[in-house]
């Protein structure tokens, strides 16, 4: 695969034509391809030692007796468990913070954003009049709840933010299934950590083989995502970070410094990165960057970190998901400091060929060739001022030759949640809702997820977007798909020109792009909140608004996650490339038919 043909971007396009001599994530698709046609379709089992077992014409069961329905359903639980549990230990460990902070037992975190933590609690309808602490103790409390209680109860989350239409649906749709199949089958989840639980229960050998029944499981665990972990992480980390606000970024690799020391953050969590970001601005680090020659210190980030801190803080972003090879290639990125998800293990030996420190920091995440400097929430403030010093050290054995910072960077407008949102409308959903009912906004896509080498990088992400502007669609969305927008340089002003008349015409009343960044990942809550309060502003559910999902680029477990609880929620969903389901006729058909019809 040439340059051409691998992204998008003309950032990468360059530096890759003249960093051939290293190893990238397009090379070892390369040497990966032809895949295994088995686990492109799902139909292979390692679940016992019987196995592993693969289903094709000749050998139609595996050693136990499993066909492709059962295989190809268990494969797709197991990823989405999988997923959600990425998701949520997330939130988890927000949770916890939160509770830590409240206790006075972690002094370096605060709560920023008071009227959203009141916000939250009065919205899991608790009384409110109450000392901050006191209240963040409760919301805490609740959160934690969530992911320990033993009652067949659906989460206390899930049960505050869903519209009660859709709340309602399921419930309809647990008795039914149980009067039409006689067999129970459970839908809301109950325990975030419990459904996970059970999902990686009922596919282990011998338990649950009954594909409906599987994928029901499927959906149970992702809306324990959605309505649970991914949404708790984005309420609990708006109370202490505070709640994002509209804003311009620069965006792409442009945004690397030639003078001064370049930190990029990349994985998931703000808890870290937005400790360096603060610390990273202490007179006594400037001190320290000046001391060795550069001009100053630069943090920009990679990824959902990347837009946590974006959002926030407007932090400027380097790149997404297939820039994090890119970035160190630059030969101008003194550390990359990763915490959890979507960091590729190849980061360690390409740093090795350059200057770069590979830090990992995470107690859940180590790299064979990082160097770990563990991060400690307790102990935050002087762990980040460690990773900076350590960057801050390596700047002087930047080797000037290797350096080759793309000379490209984009504007975007960025920062939208919905408190945001809601702001700029005027105080309610209204101008929105009117604009929907008078055609001039036809529907709203979301459009999330990641990069995948398999498809040309940014490719689908840019030319779906502006397809639908064109066409009166507002398109929002989060993660690495928000990156490849603001690159392209459709979160501008600008982009209005390029829309249909009645998108044009509303954005420009409104002063906004038509393409809207709502955060990252586990943001893709603020859509469904963004979806529940539309329908409870009409009295109607979520299914029935004109609202689709797509990931167009799609590369993780936590997209499959994503993906299930939008369609569960009443959001039909586009996925490429196509997920490994095709081995059994029966899966598919309740995915795109089925799934459908009984979440309307
Ligand atoms: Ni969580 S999950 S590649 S960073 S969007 Fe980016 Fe976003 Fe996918 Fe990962
Ligand atoms: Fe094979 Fe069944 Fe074991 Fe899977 S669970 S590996 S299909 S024997």
């Amino acid at each position: 695969m040439g340059a051409e043909e691998r992204s998008v971007d003309p950032a990468i396009k360059g530096l890759l034509k003249v960093s051939q001599s290293y190893e990238t994530v397009w090379d070892r698709l390369d040497s990966q391809t032809p895949h295994c046609k088995f686990g492109l379709q799902g139909v292979c089992c390692r679940n016992c030692i019987m196995g592993p077992c693969r289903i094709s014409q000749k050998t139609k069961f595996g050693v136990c007796g499993a066909n492709e329905d059962t295989i190809v359903a268990r494969n797709v639980v197991r990823a989405i468990a999988a997923g959600v549990a990425a998701h949520s230990d997330h939130a988890r460990a927000v949770a916890i913070l939160l509770a830590e902070i409240a206790s006075g037992e972690n002094q370096d975190y605060r709560i920023a954003d008071p009227e959203k933590l009141k916000a939250v609690a009065g919205r899991l309808g608790l009384e409110t009049q109450k000392e901050l602490l006191v209240l963040a103790k409760e919301v805490a409390g609740v959160a934690m709840e969530d992911f320990g209680r033993q009652a067949e109860e659906a989460l206390k989350f899930l049960k505050s933010y869903v519209p009660p239409q859709r709340l309602k649906r399921w419930q309809e749709l647990e008795k039914n299934l149980y009067k039409q199949t006689a067999k129970k089958m459970g839908i809301l989840p109950r325990n975030i950590d419990r459904e996970i639980a059970e999902s990686l229960h009922r596919t282990t050998m011998g338990v649950d083989h009954d594909p409906l029944s599987l994928l029901l499981q499927g959906v149970r665990t992702s809306l324990a995502d959605g309505w649970g972990g991914s949404l708790m992480a984005t309420e609990l980390q708006d109370i202490i970070f505070g709640t994002p606000r509209v804003r311009a970024i620069s965006t792409n690799l442009g945004v690397l410094s030639a003078d001064k020391v370049n930190i990029v953050i990349h994985g998931h969590e703000p808890i870290l990165s937005e400790k360096i970001v603060e610390m990273a601005s202490h007179p006594e680090m400037e001190r320290l960057a000046h001391e060795v020659g550069a001009e100053g210190i630069n943090v920009v980030g990679i990824c959902c970190t990347g837009n946590e801190i974006l959002m926030r803080q407007g932090v400027p972003v380097a790149g997404n998901e297939l820039h994090q090879e890119m970035a160190i290639l630059t030969g101008a990125v003194e550390a990359m400091v990763v915490d959890v998800q979507c960091i590729y293990p190849a980061l360690g030996k390409l740093a090795k060929c350059f200057h770069t420190k590979f830090i990992s920091t995470s107690d859940r995440a180590k790299f064979p060739e990082s160097l770990h400097i563990q991060f400690e929430e307790k102990n935050a403030d002087e762990v980040a001022r460690k990773i900076i010093e350590t960057a801050i050290k390596a700047f002087p054995l930047r080797n000037k030759n290797q350096v080759n910072i793309p000379n490209h960077t984009s504007e975007a407008i960025v920062g939208f949640s919905n408190e945001a949102l809601i702001d700029l409308l005027g105080g309610s959903l209204t101008p929105l809702i009117e604009a929907m009912i008078s055609g001039d906004i036809k529907g709203v896509v979301g459009i999330v997820g990641c990069n995948n080498p398999k498809v040309k990088h940014d490719y689908h992400h840019t030319t779906l977007t502006q397809e639908l502007i064109k066409r009166d669609i507002l398109v929002i969305g989060t993660g690495c798909w928000a990156i490849a927008a603001a690159k392209a340089g459709l979160m501008r002003l600008q982009t209005q020109e390029i829309s249909g008349p009645g998108l044009k015409k509303v954005c420009k009343a409104l002063k906004i792009p038509p393409v809207i960044h709502m955060g990252s990942c586990v943001d893709c809550s603020r859509m469904l909140n963004l979806a529940g309060a539309l329908a409870g502003y009409l009295k109607s559910d979520i299914s029935d608004l004109p609202l689709v999902g797509s990931a167009p680029e799609w590369t993780t477990e936590k997209a499959m996650a994503i993906g299930t609880y939008f369609i569960a929620s009443g959001i039909p969903v586009h996925l490429w490339p196509i997920p490994p389901v095709t081995g059994s006729q029966t899966v598919v058909k309740m995915l795109t038919e089925d799934i459908n019809q009984s979440t309307k």
